[in-house]
């Protein structure tokens, strides 16, 4: 119904927002068992009763995100040159978030050409061959929200709001697998079980029809799908002790989309049952520390796992001391209530 669907809006963008903010300290850094405890005590401090200390604060991530909701929220019918627009403007204004090298050029170029083709700039980077970062899927969360019901509306969106920065296959795809694990977030009942088979099956049936148009199906033309099958066998697999370095190994951590979303797309799926080392109730939070828990670009595959977790969980999972040491917080959920209401 309408409640729990708001409440889910506000949920993925609450947990984009806080995987981020959260994340972000910790990326770039090898999690070692010492480094995971100091996580656990992290948490517990930042959930238990609240305390005025400085504010976590957003990088390029949620930058991007809000420019994409802005976009949505003020022109529905999507206008790539807007979007664009939004992009250059939040950058220069703010560009100090810890934005990608490419991500940067590209904005130079875009202000440089005055916006006349939006899509060339992006095209010309790295020899031709386009950014394969994660700058794309980072950021798809409104779009995941707003076509929901619109399969065909939400793949056209999404691969041209990839395209204004990344032009890579692999940017793209990573984008759209990471927008429907989201849309299908949105679909399950919070109080019952994920049925992890169903849910991945769908998800590698879905990028069958996404991967292909290729002359042969080669193992490395359907990457996410070979990703989303080791996904399934990790998932399986029960050994506890060094799962975290075959996730790290099979999946990855890094700032390719291919080595970030299906591990966010893990995390999420992993955490719904309990983690050793990770000491908590809230299965919402046990999805977001897990993701920190790995290492590597630990704020965006945080932000992922948390609108993941967030889109199943609806926003009443979030503790609601953590989420208050977020910057952006309040406007936030202002911002999810709007795309609501754009619907
Ligand atoms: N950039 C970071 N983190 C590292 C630096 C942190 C920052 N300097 C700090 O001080 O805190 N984080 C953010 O970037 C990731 C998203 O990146 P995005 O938007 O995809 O950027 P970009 O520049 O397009 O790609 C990232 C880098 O990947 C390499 N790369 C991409 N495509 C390539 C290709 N075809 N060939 C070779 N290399 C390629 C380049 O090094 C790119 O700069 C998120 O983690 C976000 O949090
Ligand atoms: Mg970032
Ligand atoms: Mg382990
Ligand atoms: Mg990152």
């Amino acid at each position: 119904d309408n409640i729990l669907l708001k409440s889910k809006f506000r949920g993925c963008m609450l947990g984009a927002l806080l995987g981020d903010c959260l994340g972000a300290p910790f990326e770039g850094e090898t999690m070692t068992a010492g480094g995971k405890l100091i996580l656990q005590k992290y948490f517990d401090k930042l959930e238990g009763p609240y305390f005025r200390a400085p504010i976590k604060t957003y990088t390029d991530d949620t930058a991007m995100t809000k420019s994409v909701a802005k976009s949505l929220i003020d022109k529905p019918a999507m206008d790539f040159k807007f979007l664009a627009k939004l992009f250059v403007k939040e950058y220069f204004s703010e560009p100090k978030r810890g934005y990608g090298q490419n991500v940067i050029d590209v904005f130079a170029k875009l202000r440089r050409s005055k916006f006349e083709d939006v899509f060339k700039p992006a095209k010309e980077q790295f020899g031709g061959i386009g950014s394969y970062g994660n700058g794309g899927a980072m950021r798809v969360s409104p779009l995941a929200l707003y076509f929901h019901n619109n399969n065909e509306g939400a793949i056209d969106a999404v691969t041209k709001a990839t395209q204004i920065t990344h032009t890579h296959k692999d940017a793209i795809n990573g984008a759209l697998l990471q927008t429907m694990a989201i849309q299908q977030c949105l679909k399950l009942d919070p109080v019952e079980k994920i049925n992890l088979q169903e849910f991945t099956d769908s998800l590698i049936e879905k990028m069958k029809k996404i991967e292909t148009n290729e002359e042969d199906f080669e193992d490395d033309e359907k990457p996410y799908q070979v990703k989303l099958i080791y996904l399934q066998q990790i998932l399986k697999s029960n050994a506890d002790c060094d799962v975290d370095d075959d996730v790290i190994r099979l999946l990855g951590n890094d700032i390719s989309a291919l080595g970030s979303v299906p591990t966010a797309i893990y995390c999420f799926l992993r955490a719904q049952k309990d983690i050793p080392g990770i000491r908590t109730d809230n299965k919402f939070r046990r999805c977001v520390q897990y993701a920190i828990s790995l290492g590597g670009d630990t704020d965006t595959i945080a932000s992922m796992t948390g609108s993941l977790a967030g889109a199943y969980l609806g926003e009443e999972y979030i503790n609601e001391h953590i989420i208050k040491h977020c910057e952006y917080q309040k406007e936030m959920l202002e911002v999810a209530d709007n795309l609501f209401a754009v619907l």
